[in-house]
Formats: structure tokens, C-alpha cells, sequence
């Protein structure tokens, strides 16, 4: 059956940047404020008294109302989008309310008993609503509340706890400390380099990370420790891809790998690029000068991310 669809402007307590007026077959704000239930057992109408949200029965709501449940809402902790679709059943209801930041909607529930809405929501905002039936005796259910979040989506890490190789280093342990996903500890790689007629990218040590299957990447993050006079990043370096399942080291002239991006001339700070999409199995980072000086070129990474793009569903609305 299909249900009431209405794009409705409800803004959440909170919400800032709200801009569309009042609706029409919006109650007056503040009229019903959410405040709970206003018409459970023991509870008695005064009348002349206004609305309010301390509980107490509207002048039309009777002196005494079963205990009815609150309806069933489905709608999501958060969205990419504009707006999230709420949707909500209370069968035997006449109507179903929906409450917040001071304005009210009530809606005839469909034959199936229920109501769908489209709620706009500001970038960043989060939304808070209360949802409560309204049956044909005017007595109101408990209410249901909502709260979604609205936020972009976050591209996922696919070199997160995924195989590593690299050129001989001088640090301990394992370079897998690099996508462990924390940012604590350092490895490190040093060699012997003399510029001598300067800054030359031409040397370089490596580390390759197998992404365990076929991806497509578009981003790259690195981390360092957080010294402010760090020199130890990655002033000059390249990012390499390969699709191969077991391509050799990468190397800037290896037809079993692709350049994806490079940068001679990199400022210091965590560096954090995307890029054009492209697949990869394997992804490579050159590291070829830092930003120190003297005869070796040291390379000191806490952690290397490896980003798919960000995915975004189509938004689908009230059917
Ligand atoms: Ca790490």
C-alpha cells in the first residue's frame, strides 16, 4: 500500500541553518512542544490551561487513555544526504506526529498504518525528533525518539592491516607498525646519499603495500611523529601502482608499475592527497629526500593510508 509521502521541514532542537519557513500543515511552533506523553492514566485535563510541555492534557485530549505503545520507526543514525527518509507504524492510529525544533507534523497514517516522510537536514546538523501516535479517541501512544546525524561519508583505508614490503631499513621491528592504523611508533628508513649537486631525487627507499585485492584508490595519507621541527618526511617521494598479484620492487622505470603521483617539493605536515580513481593491487611509495641535511636521506612514518573513493548511494526517497 503505499504510504504519505511529504517532504516536511523539521528542523532537530539544535539545528542551525535551517531556512525553510514554517509549512503550513505544520502546527504553530511551540503550539506542542514534545514533551512527553500528555494524556497517561492518572492524569486530568485543566482547563483554560494552554498547551505546554509540562505534561499536561491538551483541553481535547480525554481525562483518561490506555497505555499504548510507541510506533515503529525505521530511519537512519545518519546520512550523507540532504535529507533522510523517517518512516514510521502505529496501526489503529488516526495520525502520527512528528516533533521537532518547535515545529509539529501530524499526518493521516495510510491504510497500512503508516507514514513515510523526507526530512531535510543541514551538512553537519544532527536531528532530533519525537515520533507519537494519535488515535481516533484522542488519546496519544508513548513516544518514539530519533536522533540522526547528518555527515559526509569517510573513504575507507584499504592498506589497513594489509601485507608490507620495503627496501632494507634502519629501523626495528616490522614495517607493518605503517598501516597497524595507529600513530604511535615510527620506522624508519635511512640511507646513504650525497647530493652533490643538490636536490636531486634520485635515489630512493621503498615500501610497497599489498592491498590483497584489486581496489580502486584515490587517496594517500602519511603520518609522522608529532615533532614540530620534524625533518624526517617525505620532502621529495612518488606514489606508484601496480595490478599485478605479485609485481617486483616498485621502481620508477618497471613496466609492472604505474605512476600515480609524485611530488618534489612536498611541505612538511602529514601529507593527505587524493587523486583520480584508478585500480590497483599493489600500491608503491617512493621515498627519495627528506628535508634534513647531510649524507642520509632518513624517513621516519608512523602511518600510510590508502583511500578508496568516497561511495555515495543514490538517495531514495518515499516510494
Ligand atoms: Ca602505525
Amino acid at each position: 500500500m503505499r504510504e504519505l509521502a511529504i517532504v516536511v521541514a523539521l528542523c532537530g532542537f539544535a539545528c542551525a541553518g535551517c531556512t525553510e519557513a514554517n509549512p503550513s500543515y505544520l502546527g504553530s511552533p511551540q503550539a506542542d512542544v514534545p514533551g512527553g506523553r500528555r494524556d497517561g492514566p492518572g492524569t486530568s485535563p485543566e482547563a483554560g490551561v494552554p498547551p505546554d510541555d509540562r505534561g499536561v492534557p491538551t483541553p481535547d485530549t480525554p481525562a483518561t487513555c490506555p497505555d499504548r505503545a510507541a510506533p515503529q520507526v525505521n530511519a537512519p543514525q545518519s546520512t550523507p544526504h540532504d535529507r533522510f527518509v523517517l518512516r514510521a507504524q502505529a496501526p489503529g492510529a488516526k495520525e502520527i506526529e512528528v516533533a521537532g525544533g518547535g515545529n509539529v507534523a501530524k499526518l493521516p497514517v495510510s491504510a497500512s498504518g503508516g507514514i513515510c516522510l523526507e526530512i531535510p537536514i543541514a551538512k553537519g546538523a544532527t536531528v532530533n525528533l519525537l515520533v507519537t501516535a494519535i488515535f481516533g479517541d484522542g488519546c496519544r501512544s508513548a513516544s518514539e525518539t530519533v536522533t540522526v546525524v547528518q555527515q559526509e561519508p569517510q573513504p575507507k583505508n584499504l592498506a589497513l592491516g594489509k601485507r608490507v614490503m620495503s627496501s632494507s631499513s634502519s629501523g626495528s621491528g616490522s614495517p607493518a607498525v605503517v598501516v597497524d592504523g595507529l600513530y604511535d611508533k615510527a620506522f624508519e628508513w635511512s640511507f646513504f646519499d650525497i647530493d652533490a649537486l643538490g636536490y636531486s631525487c634520485d635515489n630512493y627507499a621503498w615500501v610497497a603495500i599489498d592491498l590483497g585485492a584489486e581496489e580502486t584508490i584515490a587517496g594517500l595519507k602519511v603520518s609522522y611523529p608529532p615533532d614540530p621541527n620534524f625533518a624526517h618526511y617525505l620532502r621529495c617521494w612518488a606514489l606508484y601502482a601496480s595490478t599485478r598479484n605479485n609485481p617486483p620492487a616498485p621502481a620508477a622505470n618497471n613496466q609492472a608499475w604505474s605512476l600515480v603521483v609524485e611530488q618534489k617539493n612536498q611541505p612538511a605536515g602529514t601529507l593527505d592527497i587524493t587523486f583520480a580513481p584508478r585500480r590497483a593491487r599493489w600500491v608503491g611509495v617512493l621515498m627519495y629526500e627528506d628535508a634534513g641535511s647531510g649524507v642520509n636521506e632518513t624517513f621516519q612514518v608512523t602511518e600510510i593510508e590508502i583511500f578508496g573513493p568516497a561511495v555515495v548511494a543514490p538517495f531514495v526517497g518515499c516510494q
